[in-house]
């Protein structure tokens, strides 16, 4: 079906299925490294790309190719580039667009591994960064230097939930024919749409709310137009960071359920939010929609929901967080989010554990800072789970 005018729910379900010559309901997983070719030319034409066809699954499968035609559409992208993890796209796209001597600038507070791969291996490659407070856009165009060709940046950022405006940090980058990719993970795009907002490329760790059960790991990049859509494709192809036509088929399922699954999951953080801004244990919190939250009104401006993630300290510190995430049943002691269990972590030892602790304190990753990632149980049982904790404190 084409769903290319059809309702963003319809393109959830129905986007990128194909019909197979056996009327298959659903895209079907066409588990095979390799494709024969009807002859010799069949062969060299594919290879030259004067025919459309698959040659062998690490450059293009039925069923990896329907998952990237159906983000490509949710995203209002030109094609998407399906990959093995979140990670595997992150290194796809340094390797694609940066080279020696080229310089990129990102937000301070992104997802650890995505600033401790370009820090730590792309930097002895002679790639230059600069990790900056985004979330104050006059920091973007001090960290632009003459050799700056990637703006990186995470919005809601993990785990500190800091935003960056998209729309003003386009307007900059352009200025200086910067390209801008967002990591859109945490939002995913039933909530915030990058490439709407003026962005070149979108980036997902699938493994989050796009899957949303917690048993595959995935990553996609979308690009917006297609010499760019190109180079990502490149550097897949030649980097093998593909993705696997089962763990394809596993997103196409689980993706058809993501506006249930936000929706329900953002209402439900909203409750615990407010139950947490009010417990006298509660030092801080944010979660972008209390109106307490310093960028509530640029939540509103760029995002249609507020998502299901929060962030908070609790009184008496790390020693006392520690309390609450031992205690707690309900939810897991996990990292990872966006399934559709809740989950609790502490940033500092764990996801974000491979910064320097200075480079954690200057991105506001504080000590205390306890992450939760709120599910779609009862939101009842969430917060008489969260209740039991605090109280041990
Ligand atoms: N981008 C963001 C915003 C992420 O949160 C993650 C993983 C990645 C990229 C990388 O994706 P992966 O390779 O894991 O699919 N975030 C994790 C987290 O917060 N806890 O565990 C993984």
């Amino acid at each position: 079906m084409d769903t290319k005018n059809k309702g963003f729910d319809t393109k959830l379900v129905h986007a990128g299925d194909f019909e197979d010559e056996f009327g298959s309901a659903v895209t079907p997983i066409y588990q095979t490294s390799t494709f024969s070719f009807k002859n010799a030319d069949h062969g060299a034409n594919l290879f030259a790309g004067k025919e459309k066809g698959f040659i062998y699954t690490r450059i293009g499968n039925p069923t990896i190719d329907a998952l990237e035609n159906k983000l490509a559409q949710l995203e209002n992208g030109f094609r998407g580039v399906a990959l093995a993890s979140g990670m595997a796209a992150v290194s796809t796209l340094y390797t694609a667009l940066l080279k020696t001597g080229d310089h990129m600038v990102s937000t301070g507070s992104v997802y650890g591994p995505s600033r401790a791969v370009m820090e730590s291996i792309f930097a002895d490659f002679g790639v230059e960064s600069t990790y900056t407070d985004t979330s104050v856009i006059e920091n973007i165009e001090k960290a632009i230097k003459p050799n700056t060709k990637l703006l990186y940046l995470e919005t809601p950022a993990n785990p500190t939930i800091q935003l960056t405006d998209i729309v003003e940090a386009c307007k900059i980058a352009h200025k200086h024919n910067i390209l801008v990719c967002v990591d859109n993970t945490f939002s995913s795009p039933v909530l915030q749409k990058p490439l709407d907002l003026g962005a070149d490329i979108v980036l997902h760790s699938l493994t989050k709310f796009i899957n949303g059960h917690a048993d595959i790991v995935g990553g996609a990049l979308i690009a917006k137009d297609e010499d760019v859509y190109a180079k990502l494709r490149k550097a897949m192809t030649y980097m093998g960071g593909n993705m696997d036509p089962h763990q394809a088929y596993l997103v196409i399922r689980g993706v058809k359920t993501l506006s249930l699954r936000v929706e329900r999951a953002q209402e439900n953080a909203m409750k615990v939010a407010e139950y947490l801004e009010a417990h006298p244990k509660v030092e801080w919190i944010k979660y972008p929609g209390l109106k307490s939250f310093a960028q509530h009104e640029l939540a509103k401006k760029q995002m249609s929901g507020f998502g299901s993630m929060i962030s908070f300290g609790v009184k008496g510190g790390l020693e006392a967080g520690k309390i609450v995430m031992d205690n707690v049943h309900l939810a897991k002691l996990a990292v990872s989010l966006g399934g559709v269990e809740s989950l609790i972590q502490h940033p500092a030892s764990m996801t974000h554990a491979a910064m320097t602790k200075e480079a954690r304190i200057e991105a506001d990753i504080t000590d205390e800072l306890v992450r939760y990632a709120v599910g779609i149980e009862n939101v009842e049982d969430i917060i008489d789970d969260l209740d039991q904790a605090l109280a041990k404190i």
